[in-house]
């Protein structure tokens, strides 16, 4: 069976290369879901891309991920990053490993953005490479 890798993307990832490309890009989420899907296919693994708003469906698709057996999550929390113990609590609560991702290098921004509940649980980090933090992250996921 082919090993699944989740991808979750949080709040206004959805708007992704509408506004602000000198930080973020000017990828979409629909690209990046395109890209990762093509080396998904070379690395021999598959990819489930989600965005939501709610910080709860992330908690959810967390223990999802595990019951159903994904190998790994990428997880791109956006400003949840910073502020949900909630998704701290989730990743410690599951033995799938996550590897949090961003887009901009936050300890690099305002300081409300240095602090990452995520970071404190999650295995790895990839940050500041923009789309390509997304394909980093999928490459050590797929190599754990
Ligand atoms: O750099 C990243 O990937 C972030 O997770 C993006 C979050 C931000 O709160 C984190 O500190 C770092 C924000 C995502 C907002 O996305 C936008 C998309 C288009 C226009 C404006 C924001």
């Amino acid at each position: 069976m082919t090993d699944t890798i989740y991808v979750l993307n949080g709040p206004n990832l959805n708007l992704l290369g509408m506004r602000e490309p000198e930080i973020y890009g000017s990828d979409t989420l629909d690209d990046i879901a395109g890209m990762l899907e093509d080396r998904a296919r070379e690395l021999g693994v598959a990819v489930d891309v989600r965005q939501t708003n709610h910080e709860g469906h992330l908690v959810d698709w967390l223990h999802e991920a595990q019951a159903e057996g994904a190998k790994a999550v990428l997880l791109n929390a956006g400003a949840y990053t910073h502020t949900s113990i909630a998704l701290l609590d989730a990743i410690r609560a599951v033995r799938t490993p996550v590897i949090e991702v961003h887009l901009s290098d936050p300890k690099t921004r305002e300081p409300f953005r240095h602090l990452s509940y995520v970071g404190m649980a999650a295995v790895q980090t990839v940050e500041g490479l923009g789309a390509r933090s997304y394909i980093v992250a999928l490459e050590a996921a797929a190599a754990l």
